[in-house]
């Protein structure tokens, strides 16, 4: 079987987790958000990226989601003494290995496809794991501050700042002149089922798909497409996605990000012009969306929703939500 999922970056690798142990004999395509990609140190930083292929290779540090394990941050701590930041990004020593390699690679003029594709050499995260662009493309955050009305990275909006000062508005830069990786539109055409995994719906799956021609082949691809919701209970569970959804004017709750992605109403062309992007013309993306149990009740016209229980709390669980996913694309 064919799987196709679209990732960011902790949600989406430990939902990847259980898609690779629910299904050992799968050919998996992982499209990785690099939205939150950032330069610093002329380093080419990309956490989501990074954190996909070290959950699933193995090298990723348990406690924190992000970055390795056993990992030391003496080169970051040199550069404190020198007085030199960005202090709010945590760069380990043993990830610096791969952000060098990777600046190294690009700089060479490989594509950052070929890039990771020779890190997951060493990691064999068991995925074929593609970025999303190989173009440049970063998230970034609208805020009033001291400084006035600025746009800031992404990264320093939700590490330095916590996402605490409301973003006024999310963009894209450079979405709008990427184009897909090579094998993204392929992979999503030729799929057997394509997952949208609890993942970010603005800056990790919202950022997939601000590249032109992304939303088109999940809405176009002849497999079902399932979406996890990252909201259980009016609650994130995680990190700071509340603070993204209020920017887009979605409310933090299973049904309104389901009905913010929208059903593609295949079945049911008169489900649209009722609700959700559909509404307005521009098309959604699901067939099915899984909601948590305590989210039981919750609609997204056109498209079937199921309620189960949606905590990842170990491979276990996990493995039961793959599998709830995919007996609702019925495959
Ligand atoms: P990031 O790039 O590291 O922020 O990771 P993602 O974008 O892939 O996923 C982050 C989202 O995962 C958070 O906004 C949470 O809503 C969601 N999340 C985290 N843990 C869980 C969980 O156990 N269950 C569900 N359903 N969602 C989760
Ligand atoms: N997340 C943090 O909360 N603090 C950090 O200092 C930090 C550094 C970092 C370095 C490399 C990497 O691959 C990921 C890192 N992350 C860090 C996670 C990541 O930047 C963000 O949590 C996500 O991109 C948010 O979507
Ligand atoms: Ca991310």
């Amino acid at each position: 079987m064919k799987v196709t999922a679209l990732a960011g970056g902790i949600g989406g690798a430990r939902f990847l987790r259980g898609v690779k142990a629910a299904l050992p004999d799968a050919d998996v395509t992982v499209i990785g958000n690099t939205g939150d990609d950032i330069i610093l140190h002329r380093l080419n930083i990309s956490p989501d990226l990074d954190t996909v292929m070290y959950t699933l290779g193995g090298g990723i540090s348990a406690e924190r989601g992000w970055g390795r394990e056993d990992e030391t941050f003496t080169v970051a701590a040199e550069l404190a003494e020198y007085g030199v930041g960005p202090a709010w990004f945590g760069l380990g020593d043993r990830d610096l290995a791969t952000h060098l390699v990777r600046t190294q690679m690009l700089l060479a003029g490989y594509s950052l496809s070929d890039v990771t594709a020779a890190l997951c050499q060493r990691w064999r995260p068991g995925v074929r794991l593609i970025p999303m662009s190989d173009d440049r493309v970063e998230t970034h955050v609208v805020i009033t501050d001291e400084q006035g009305r600025r746009a800031i990275h992404f990264q320093e909006w939700w590490l330095r700042l916590r996402a605490a000062v409301p973003a006024e508005a999310i963009v894209s830069v450079g979405a709008s002149d990427a184009k897909p990786a090579p094998g993204v539109l392929d992979a999503l055409a030729e799929a057997d089922v394509v997952l949208l995994p609890p993942s970010n719906p603005v800056v990790s799956i919202g950022s997939i798909l601000s590249v032109p021609g992304i939303r088109d082949a999940v809405r176009e691809t002849p497999a079902p497409v399932i979406g996890v919701s990252p909201i259980i209970g009016g609650s994130p569970v995680r990190g700071m996605a509340d603070a993204c959804l209020r920017a887009i004017g979605v409310e933090t709750s299973a049904e309104a990000v389901g009905r913010h992605y929208g059903a593609r109403g295949k079945d049911d062309p008169g489900s649209r012009g009722k609700d959700g992007p559909g509404a307005r013309g521009e098309g959604g993306l699901l067939d099915g969306w899984l909601v948590d149990a305590a989210d039981a009740g919750v609609t997204v016209p056109g498209a079937r929703v199921s309620a189960r229980p949606l905590l990842m709390t170990d491979l276990d669980a996990t493995v039961a939500i793959v599998r709830a996913a995919l007996e609702l694309a019925g495959v």
